[in-house]
């Protein structure tokens, strides 16, 4: 018997095809003007081997050892019941609570988890750990924490960021040129946070170059934009806006009637330019070599930005890098040199490139999610501090103009992320690790964090349960229909954390005495009333349900980020202490922060190709988001399997680099740097920069010995290669595209992939 039922993804929505209580297919939703090839990989990868069957502890574990002592990853599991588990889990969070206070429990749990808003397992770990007396949560996220940070600063919200942005209707009517920073990466815009019903980033650029926009891609890879392509060298972007700006002033191009009125600050970044204090003009000449762009182009480039109603944006991707907040204050002093910030269309705006839904037509009305219940440990770290807070417990360090202290963690519980796909220097991290006492995590498959862990706790996958997805950047609200029974014996998140707070005497208090169903319908309901009061009318909850999905109707008002502010800068201040445009900022200058002063200016990395470095390891390594997958989910999948060469990850390299290495397409070879090493399957391309390379995120780490720190990722993960060191002590975001490697032949046997089936286990 074949059934049909709605589903959706972070991927996108769909009808699941069940057989015999087996996900055999998906027939992409019916709305949907691009689906991405990503939803072929689900019903693989829900069924597949790498599953985890039952509740495992860690063998050593078991017997007693808490002092981390073996490093984690190298030691069989034994099965434990459910009952046994949850027991185990309960003590130990009792105990460290007791014994160490509610700081010492690392909840922060980053990750994406999945679709459904309700059973998100990351919020669900937040209410649980919340109802339970509290725990160290994570601030901001891996995507875009150092720009989230800066920009409050600067233009008073992080809206340029994460969106509303000018859409793309009023950039194809109102501007002729649009310059990308980091181009625009199809494959990235797959993927909403939540799950949509649309996808149209392509067609979106179709039709803004078929409107007679001009769009040139400021990158080091040849993207999939049409149009012109200016290659750069990763990490050097501030540098070439720098020299933008430069002309702008040499040449009085710049707007000054706009800096008058609507920003402060500019005559520190002019004297920068200039050269006052340090005697460098930060002109072409200057930038040229840094950035790899002729001298002549920059020029022409800032001439035609001021000739022409112009866009400026750059990917989330340019402040995952050392430095991270200077490409995108400096782009905002770019725009506002341009002066056409609060005009349809014109002015700049981030992300665009990024993800999917950045600037088509949105309501602003809040999508599905679940509330959290109060922290009472008000403990944070900023979200990429994970290694440091591990390594120094009671350390201080400075966050955006805060002196704090690391917590003493004892004990770390992660459900919905993975931070041995997310986090940076992955060996640095596996050795910090070993210092917690107990490492908890629900999964449904065995990634890296569940084979690092003490507990693993399977999880049910979206399809095994009801839930809502929905995304602020989407006009549809999708129904998730349980698709198939529990796989094994994996529970719901939220059973498993109920059952842990009912052994901790709350149950109340984490459920609020309400089921899944009951949590569906108030979640929905409250979205739907939002709704009403903006005069918006969607679905009541049943007929929702019956339909599937639910649409918001198209809002008749486009938006135009700072138009209000453009229109009377008196009135619709900025929240900014000046209420303008912050080209300087007395308060981060006021920090104190040589790493981050009170002007965007230009900071030599520590790891680019103009670096001392780059002697030794002479190729800049971009580790960018996998367009055959969501980060590591699915990496098991068909349609990320087929990118792999003999069964790694395919790396990018321009063919006169792979010469001069007596490399060739298809060879098995070693990526290295002096924090570890990993294999991959080479692919040669013209599309790329020379000196550039890429591997995309998310092969699921493999060390040759587990449990050996250092050991060589057989599969391709970037992040044993990457530096885990803070943007700056303003953002402190990760710094993943600061990264020098060189690669080699590799010479010997190649080993084994055996991350996607279970580890050993042993019996009890
Ligand atoms: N080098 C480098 N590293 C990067 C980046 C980069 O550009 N370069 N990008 C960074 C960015 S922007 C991000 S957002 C992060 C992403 O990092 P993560 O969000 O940690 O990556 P995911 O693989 O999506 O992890 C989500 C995990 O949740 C699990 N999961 C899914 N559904 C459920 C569920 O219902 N219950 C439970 N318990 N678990 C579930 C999945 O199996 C998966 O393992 O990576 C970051 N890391
Ligand atoms: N299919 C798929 N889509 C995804 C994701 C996924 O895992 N899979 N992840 C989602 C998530 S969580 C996020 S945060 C977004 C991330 O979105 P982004 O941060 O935009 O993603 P990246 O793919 O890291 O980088 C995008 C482009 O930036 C360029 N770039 C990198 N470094 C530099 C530089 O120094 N200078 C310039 N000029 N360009 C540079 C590269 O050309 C690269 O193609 O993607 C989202 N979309
Ligand atoms: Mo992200």
């Amino acid at each position: 018997m074949t059934e049909l039922k709605p589903h959706a993804a972070h991927w996108g929505a769909f009808t699941a095809v069940v057989e015999h209580g087996r996900l055999t297919g998906v027939h992409p939703f019916a709305r949907d003007p691009e689906p991405s090839p990503l939803l072929q990989s689900i019903a693989n990868a829900v069924h597949s081997p790498s599953r985890i069957d039952r509740p495992y502890v860690r063998r050593g574990w078991l017997a007693g050892d808490r002092a981390g002592g073996a490093p984690r990853g190298g030691e069989p599991f034994v099965s434990v019941s459910w009952e046994r588990a949850i027991g185990l889990v309960a003590d130990e969070i009792a105990r460290v609570r007791a014994e160490h206070g509610a700081a010492s429990i690392f909840g922060g749990s980053y990750g994406w988890s999945s679709a459904g808003r309700f059973h998100h397992a990351r919020q669900q770990l937040h209410r649980m750990l919340a109802a339970t007396g509290g725990y160290t949560a994570q601030l901001t996220n891996y995507s875009y924490a150092t720009g989230m940070t800066l920009m409050p600063h600067i233009v008073g919200s992080n809206e340029c960021i994460y969106g509303p942005v000018a859409e793309w209707a009023d950039i194809a009517r109102h501007a002729r040129l649009m310059v990308c920073f980091g181009g625009m990466r199809y494959g990235n815009g797959q993927v909403h946070s939540g799950g949509g019903g649309e996808h149209l980033m392509q067609r979106t650029v179709r039709e803004t170059v078929a409107a007679g926009v001009r769009l040139i891609s400021v990158a080091p890879v040849r993207s999939d934009l049409p149009g012109e392509w200016l290659p750069i060298r990763p990490s050097t972007d501030t540098a070439l806006m720098l020299a933008l700006a430069h002309v702008l002033l040499e040449e009085d191009l710049a707007d000054r009637e706009f800096l008058a009125r609507y920003t402060v600050g500019f005559e520190h970044l002019a004297g920068y330019l200039r050269g006052a204090e340090d005697g460098v003009a930060k002109s072409p000449a200057w930038a040229a070599p840094i950035t790899g762009v002729d001298a002549e182009r920059i020029a022409a480039l800032a001439r035609d930005c001021a000739r022409l109603p112009t866009m400026l944006t750059a990917t989330w991707a340019l402040q995952r890098a050392q430095y991270g907040e200077q490409p995108f204050w400096m782009l905002v002093a770019l725009a506002a040199m341009l002066g056409g910030i609060g005009r349809p269309g014109q002015g700049f705006g981030f992300g665009y490139g990024s993800i999917a839904g950045m600037g088509t037509p949105r309501s602003e009305v809040p999508s599905v999610s679940l509330p959290s219940l109060g922290n009472p440990a008000n403990s944070f770290i900023p979200v990429a501090r994970l290694t440091d807070m591990l390594e120094n417990p009671g350390g201080e360090y400075q966050y955006n103009g805060q002196t704090l202290h690391y917590p003493d963690t004892r004990l770390i519980y992660w459900a919905g992320g993975n931070p041995f796909h997310h986090h940076q220097d992955l060996n640095r991290l596996q050795r910090a690790w070993a210092r917690a006492e107990a490492i908890i995590v629900n999964e449904p498959w065995w990634t890296g964090v569940a084979r690092h862990a003490d507990i693993v706790l399977p999880a049910t996958t979206t399809l095994e349960r009801d839930d809502i997805s929905s995304s602020g950047r989407d006009r549809f609200i999708i129904a998730m229909h349980q698709v198939i029974p529990p796989q094994h014996q994996a529970r719901n998140d939220f059973d498993i954390f109920a059952d842990i707070a009912d052994a901790l005497g709350v149950r109340d208090r984490f459920t609020e005495q309400r089921d899944p169903a009951t949590w569906l319908r108030i979640l929905y309901e409250r979205t739907r009333s939002a709704a009403a009061r903006s005069g918006l009318e969607i679905l009541d909850f049943d007929r929702f349900w019956e339909a599937g999905f639910a649409e918001f109707p198209a809002p008749s008002e486009r938006v135009v980020p700072f138009a209000s502010f453009r229109q009377d800068p008196a009135q619709s201040p900025l929240r900014t202490p000046s209420g303008k445009i912050e080209i300087f900022s007395e308060t981060i200058a006021r920090f104190g922060y040589a790493d981050c002063p009170g002007h965007p200016l230009w900071l030599e990395p520590r790891e680019y190709l103009g670096a001392p470095k780059a002697l030794r390891f002479p190729l800049h390594l971009l580790s960018v988001q996998p367009a055959s997958r969501l980060h590591g989910q699915m990496d098991q999948g068909t349609v990320s399997v087929a990118t792999k060469i003999a069964g790694r990850e395919p790396l990018s390299m321009h063919p006169a680099d792979a010469a001069r290495r007596g490399l060739e397409e298809g060879m098995i070879v070693r990526v290295f740097n002096d924090r570890g090493a990993c294999l991959a399957g080479l692919v040669l391309t013209e599309d790329l920069l020379e000196g550039v390379v890429m591997l995309p995120t998310g092969a699921w780490f493999d060390p040759l010995e587990p449990g050996s720190p250092g050991s060589l990722c057989v599969h391709g993960n970037p992040n044993v290669l990457t530096e885990d060191i803070g943007t700056s002590r303003l953002g402190q975001g990760p710094s993943a595209h600061s990264c020098l490697v060189e690669v080699e032949r590799w010479g010997g046997p190649v080993p084994p992939v055996k991350v996607h089936v279970p580890p050993p286990i042993a019996e009890a």
